[in-house]
């Protein structure tokens, strides 16, 4: 059973969202501060690719698993499968999930979903939770939409009740509570943490968001 708790602090990273392409030394800072989930998004022209792809996410894994905290791989089915990780995270573009649900049915499901349109294109029948945004403007995301706002949230968590809800886009520790409060069970950053000297802190700041323990 998926736990929705496990958004709370949900960080994304590839190498190319590093400062000095350390992402090792990245993610050990962010697990150390309490992280509640890592997904692994290698992505653009500097992208790893292949063994050294590969071998990067077994590492990134292995520390995750001393910490028991879920990895999950954005779109690559196949590098998920082969390295077992704990589940993956597709875009509206990418593999749809009837196409992989065989292999992944014990896995962790997340799907991306911008607005009102694509929750209604999308069988959410095996989907763990859903990513929701972009909430502000990003720099990490060449493509990305238009900011929905914390009200793109508050319309999400209207429209479906139940499913777990991970916000993203823009995210800081200074404009994530009013995400919390319109109804995200958490926010998923890549910049806040890849770009802090003091990444200890900034998760620090997030997780007293919570106050259910
Ligand atoms: N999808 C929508 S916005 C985004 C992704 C992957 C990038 C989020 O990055 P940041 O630095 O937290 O705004
Ligand atoms: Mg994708």
């Amino acid at each position: 059973m998926f736990d929705r708790k496990s958004l709370r602090v949900y960080f994304i990273a590839g190498t190319q969202d590093t400062v000095d392409g350390d992402l090792e030394r990245v993610l050990k800072e962010a697990l150390d501060a309490g992280i509640t989930l890592y997904q692994f998004r290698e992505k653009g022209p500097t992208a790893k690719q292949g063994a050294e792809k590969e071998a990067l996410a077994r590492r990134l894994f292995a520390m995750c698993k001393a910490k028991n905290v879920p990895f999950i791989v954005n779109d690559d089915t196949e590098l998920a499968q082969k390295i077992d990780a704990d589940g993956i995270h597709l875009g509206q573009d990418d593999t749809k999930i009837e196409d992989i649900i065989n292999d992944f049915s014990d896995k962790i499901i997340g799907l991306s979903v911008g607005n009102f349109a694509e929750y209604d294109q999308s069988d959410l029948t095996h989907v763990d939770y859903i990513g929701v945004g972009p909430v502000y403007e990003t720099s990490s995301k060449s493509d990305a939409k238009k900011p929905g706002g914390v009200e793109l949230i508050r319309k999400m968590r209207l429209y479906d009740e139940e499913i777990p809800i991970v916000a993203i886009g823009g995210i800081t520790p200074s404009n994530c509570e009013m995400i919390i409060d319109a109804g995200a069970d958490g926010i998923s950053t890549i910049s806040s943490i890849t770009r802090s000297n003091n990444i200890e802190q900034v998760v620090t700041d997030y997780l007293k968001y919570y106050t259910d323990k």
